[in-house]
């Protein structure tokens, strides 16, 4: 049996994308909202898991390290690429690792890389999904695609980016699992783009959901960073990613943090560390319970209500130049 996993945003997306174009596999797709990340644990629990080759993307190996070592002692073989910090990653013959934590890399441009950039729309719409403007520019230079098409992967990226947002797949317009199906048979992403319906859904979606995110004013902000707070409702938990990434590009010298109300007395938090200075966003992040991530963009899931103010001064402090 063939599994793949990846995770539920552009960058899973198109990393998967571009490896089944480049070996098609008849393989039984897991995935989830963009933050459901421990996702080895669903292949865990399939009773027949043992022996399958598993392909996993875009998901942190630090936070699967435990459902990972039980899948590599039932016999699974396990392809790995990602780009988030792996942790202690197990010493196994059937795990192979392309693991590269370079804050301008994404699991989409390891994948481009890896197979010397056969399908590089895919690689751009993976980078602009992550908000990697300038490696996703990089990339289409390369490639070659005009402006207008490179607006038309920038748009495509931040769509499917948008989709993945939800505090469970019923928040989002499309499963991603269902998405990746619609776009498997397209080689080129322009010529998804011109013949989904999905995408005018989400497009449409996207406009009346971030009318709204764009109306909330700043509840803190300093010279260093601003912190915004979104309602317990189904257009904040969607827009919460493409909204840190707006207002970060906005202020490429400021910090950014988002909380959404989790509706059970605590919130979400997302922290984006300055454009121009990717450092600093897990070190804060780290220092609460439920804190993981990157340097350059790390979260919370869940940050008690009474922890806020404790939150908002080490946010300033640790972004202080
Ligand atoms: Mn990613």
């Amino acid at each position: 049996m063939d599994i793949d996993i990846f995770n539920g945003d552009a960058d899973g997306i198109a990393a998967l994308q571009q490896l089944r174009l480049a070996e098609p596999r008849r393989s039984v797709l897991v995935s989830g909202v963009k933050r459901d990340i421990r996702l080895l644990d669903k292949v865990v629990a399939m009773a027949d898991h043992s022996g399958a080759r598993l392909t996993v993307l875009d998901i942190s190996m630090a936070t699967n390290n435990e459902p990972l070592v039980t899948l590599l002692k039932d016999n699974c073989q396990v392809f790995y690429a990602d780009h988030h910090h792996p942790g202690a990653i197990p010493k196994h013959s059937s795990l192979t690792c392309h693991i590269d934590p370079d804050p301008e890399i994404c699991t989409g441009l390891i994948i481009n890389r890896l197979l010397a950039g056969r399908f590089p729309g895919w690689g751009v719409v993976a980078a602009f999904g992550d908000n990697l403007h300038d490696s996703a520019d990089h990339l289409g230079k390369t490639a070659q695609f005009s402006g207008r098409e490179m607006g038309m992967l920038r748009e495509l990226g931040e769509l499917l980016n948008y989709n993945g947002y939800g505090k469970e797949v019923a928040d989002l317009h499309f499963d991603p699992v269902t998405l990746f199906q619609e776009i498997q048979p397209y080689q080129n992403p322009l010529e998804f783009y011109a013949a989904s319906d999905a995408l005018a859904t989400l497009r449409q979606g996207f406009h009346d959901d971030m009318a709204q995110a764009r109306a909330v004013e700043p509840e803190a902000q300093q010279d260093t960073g601003r912190i915004y707070i979104f309602p317990c409702l189904p257009w904040a938990r969607r827009t919460a990613g493409v909204f840190s990434n707006e207002r970060a590009r906005e202020e490429p010298d400021k910090a950014h943090a988002l909380l959404v109300d989790d509706g059970q007395g605590g919130y979400v938090v997302s922290v984006r560390a300055p454009l121009n200075r990717k450092k600093g966003a897990l070190d804060l992040c780290q220092a609460f319970a439920t804190g993981g991530g990157r340097a350059a963009a790390a979260g919370i899931n869940k940050l008690p209500a009474a922890l806020v103010q404790e939150f908002t001064t080490a946010f300033f402090t640790a972004f202080k130049r």
